[in-house]
């Protein structure tokens, strides 16, 4: 709706929403707030030959400028975009974008930008700057290739869960600080010393009760369903990207919730695992899905990952030590361009194209924001 509240308002009331320019002359969006969330718009043109009926001379400045304040009052977002939409905005150097409108104003820049793919004057890198002034060129060149890539698999560790209150394997706070790995996720514990590996394994499953996707498991389900990503590999046991409505997920190291019998292979209840009863059908035991060091990964999962990394031409490695064989491999398999994505610096520097160093929630989010 659009009313005419123009000469109520105090011009320093209202805030910039976006400034672009071009030679000569300016185009500003202003916006004022008038309750949380409920924003105004109108704009001021700085410039005689971007003249508009609706517009009122406010100020002649100089011989040949005009500013033009509108007296409109654009109650939406939709509404202020049509406004802005009157002028070739996109295709002008932006100068200032409210904190509040960045990724509002990328988005309308990159629905431009599609809908008039040939023009050669828009100018991506400046307005990417602008709209994200934080963003490290490392993040923006993750979101180019992300762009481009026609098929995608991310091969994700337990770095992934941590911001979901898992801890990880191998750092300070990780599983095995106290622990030695092969004392208790082995076939050897297993057959030998069932308490050890019973007490382990119940621990780390009532340790993921209440524990669900965060932000960055997210973001790699949406981008599954706009498709960005084809597959995602993942040496997690703790099911959080199938949770997170990720569909095509092979879980390398299978599932913690998934209890069977070591001995007839007979499905049973996590309740069963934690009373520690042995199997029902034939007195064997009870055992989380997961594959153990000795174990071999289960042939399917292993050869479909195989082969959506060997046809990707960006393989996205996030939260992984790689470490452990035979997932360590799987980046090293692709002839695409492969990306390590790891809170700890200095890890596997030299052999990807790209290492972003950051926690996996926020090097997603950010690159997120950047898609179109
Ligand atoms: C097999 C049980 C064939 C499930 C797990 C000697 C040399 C080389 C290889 C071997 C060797 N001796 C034996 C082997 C083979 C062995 C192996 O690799 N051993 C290694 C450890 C030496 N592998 C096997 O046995 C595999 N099977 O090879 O079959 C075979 C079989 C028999 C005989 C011959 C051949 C089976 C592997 C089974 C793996 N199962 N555990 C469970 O309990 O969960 S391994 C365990 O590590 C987890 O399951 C996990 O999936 C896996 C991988 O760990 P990561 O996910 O990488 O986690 P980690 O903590 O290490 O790293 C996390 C990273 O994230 C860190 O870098 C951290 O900085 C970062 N991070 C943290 N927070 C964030 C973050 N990054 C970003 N954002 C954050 N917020």
């Amino acid at each position: 709706m659009i009313g005419s509240e123009g000469g109520i308002m105090l011009r320093n009331q209202w805030e910039t929403i976006i400034s672009v320019a071009a030679e000569g002359g300016s185009i500003k969006l202003l916006g004022k707030e008038q309750s949380p969330g409920q924003w105004v718009f109108r704009k001021l043109v700085n410039e005689i030959q971007f003249d508009d009926l609706e517009d009122e001379a406010i100020n002649s400045s100089s011989h040949d400028r005009i500013d033009y304040e509108a007296r409109v009052v654009n109650k939406s977002w939709e509404e202020a975009l049509q406004i802005l939409d009157r002028y070739p905005w996109h295709k002008l150097s932006p100068r200032e974008v409210h904190p509040g409108f960045r990724k509002q104003l990328w988005a309308a820049f990159q629905a431009k930008r599609k809908g008039d793919p040939r023009s050669s004057s828009h100018r991506p890198t400046r307005w990417l700057k602008v709209c994200f002034p934080d963003y490290s060129q490392k993040i923006v060149k993750l979101a180019e290739w992300l762009q481009q890539a026609n098929h995608t698999t991310i091969l994700t560790g337990a770095g992934m869960s941590t911001e979901s209150n898992i801890p990880d394997f191998r750092s300070k706070e990780g599983w095995w600080k106290n622990i030695d790995p092969l004392m208790v996720a082995t076939t050897e514990a297993l057959a030998n010393n069932y308490d050890l590996f019973h007490e382990f394994y119940s621990v780390r499953l009532k340790a993921l009760e209440g524990c669900s996707p965060h932000k960055g498991h997210d973001i790699l389900a949406d981008w599954e369903r706009k498709g960005f990503i084809q597959a995602i590999a993942t040496q997690n046991v703790d099911g959080l990207h199938p949770d997170a409505g990720s569909r095509n997920v092979y879980e390398l190291h299978g599932s913690i919730h998934k209890i069977r019998c070591q001995s007839c292979g007979i499905n049973a209840s996590i309740e069963q695992f934690y009373s520690k009863v042995a199997c029902s059908h034939c007195g064997g035991k009870l055992r989380p899905g997961v594959v153990l060091f000795g174990e071999i990964l289960p042939e399917d999962i292993w050869s479909a990952s195989l082969s959506h990394i060997r046809k990707s031409d960006l393989v996205i490695v996030i939260g992984t030590s790689l470490e452990v064989y035979p997932a360590s491999q799987l980046p090293q398999m692709t002839e695409g361009k492969t990306v390590y994505i790891n809170i700890e610096s200095n890890v596997h520097g030299t052999d990807f194209d790209l290492v972003i160093n950051g926690k996996a929630g926020e090097v997603l989010g950010q690159v997120d924001d950047l898609l179109f």
